[in-house]
């Protein structure tokens, strides 16, 4: 793949096949509520998690046949994280994936369901590939559950946060949890469907911790220097519900300087893999420079 670009539409072109023969057809009753979970999941998104999960399967050896339902079930997990993220008890938003929200375009009830159902079937889908032994579907199954509850805890300290001051530790233990946690069992996950050693396990997943404290700090930094348009999602809103962010803790500045750091972090930990990392570090330049 001769550039990350294409690495990514094709990502997303076999990740979009792959999701639509999971998710039940809109035909299939209750069809409303399959048409939610289609909006959502097709509202076009960046497929970061998927990619993440196929890159670092195929820096370990995997076949891409046998990553695409693991890297699926991930997409799914992630997307009912932000259908139930944007409802009005928890970030009340309109607009997400440059689209109306699921709450917004079909109801409260619906969405919650369509999220459920998105988390429910993901492990159906891991627990039925054909293409991995048991023994490896376990450990995806078993770590994509523990990383979904972790998910789950940042979601509801983050919530408890708005509004109070917090250190940078509990801003970080917010952010490994909420964010991190789905980035880190991405890189893992790929790296445990191609068989990798306990010492490529570890420095895979020093590298997704990383990549995942750099995609908090700079998805902060888009939220205020970003408009909603160039996001497909609301800006500032952030600082209208008070959260503790890097750029508010620590300044634009800092926390650029920040971001450049962990990404050197991420780098450093590729450096202990004996593998063509190109892909992996391609990622992080990609994390560190996004525009949206
Ligand atoms: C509701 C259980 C529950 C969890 C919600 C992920 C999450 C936890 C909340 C989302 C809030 C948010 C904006 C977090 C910042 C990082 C993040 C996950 C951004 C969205 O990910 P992208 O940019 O989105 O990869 P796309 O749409 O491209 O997939």
């Amino acid at each position: 793949m001769s550039s990350l670009k294409e690495f990514f539409e094709h990502c997303s072109r076999i990740i979009d096949e792959q999701l639509d023969k999971l998710v039940p057809a809109v035909e299939t009753a209750p069809e409303r509520l399959h048409e939610a979970i289609r909006w959502s999941l097709f509202a076009g998104g960046k497929r970061l998690r998927p990619a993440l999960v196929l890159a670092a399967g195929k820096t370990f050896g995997a076949d891409e046949s046998g990553l695409l339902r693991t890297a699926s079930a991930i997409e799914m997990i992630h997307t009912y994280s932000l259908i139930h993220d944007d409802l009005p008890a928890m970030d009340d938003d309109d607009m997400r994936r440059g689209k109306a929200t699921c709450h917004k375009k079909f109801d409260e009830a619906t969405a919650i369901l369509a999220g459920d159902i998105l988390h429910t079937i993901a492990f159906q889908v891991v627990a039925e590939d054909e293409n991995l032994t048991d023994k490896i579907k376990t450990k995806l199954i078993t770590e994509l559950a523990r990383s979904a509850a972790k998910m789950v805890d940042g979601q509801y300290l983050d919530l408890e946060a708005e509004g109070k001051t917090i250190s940078i530790r509990e801003l970080e233990t917010i952010h490994q949890n909420k964010t991190g946690a789905i980035i880190h069992v991405s890189a893992r996950a790929g790296a445990i469907v191609a068989g990798a050693g306990e010492n490529d396990l570890r420095a895979i997943s020093d590298y997704a911790s990383s990549l995942g404290l750099l995609f908090q700090i700079t998805d902060d930094l888009l939220d205020v220097t970003q408009t909603s348009e160039v996001l497909g999602k609301t800006a500032g809103k952030d600082k209208a519900a008070e959260k503790a962010t890097y750029p508010a803790l620590y300044g634009l500045k800092e926390a650029r300087n920040l971001a450049q750091k962990v990404h050197a972090d991420a780098i450093e930990a590729l450096n202990r893999i004996d593998k063509d990392t190109g892909l992996l570090r391609d990622l992080a330049d990609f994390i560190l420079n996004r525009k949206k």
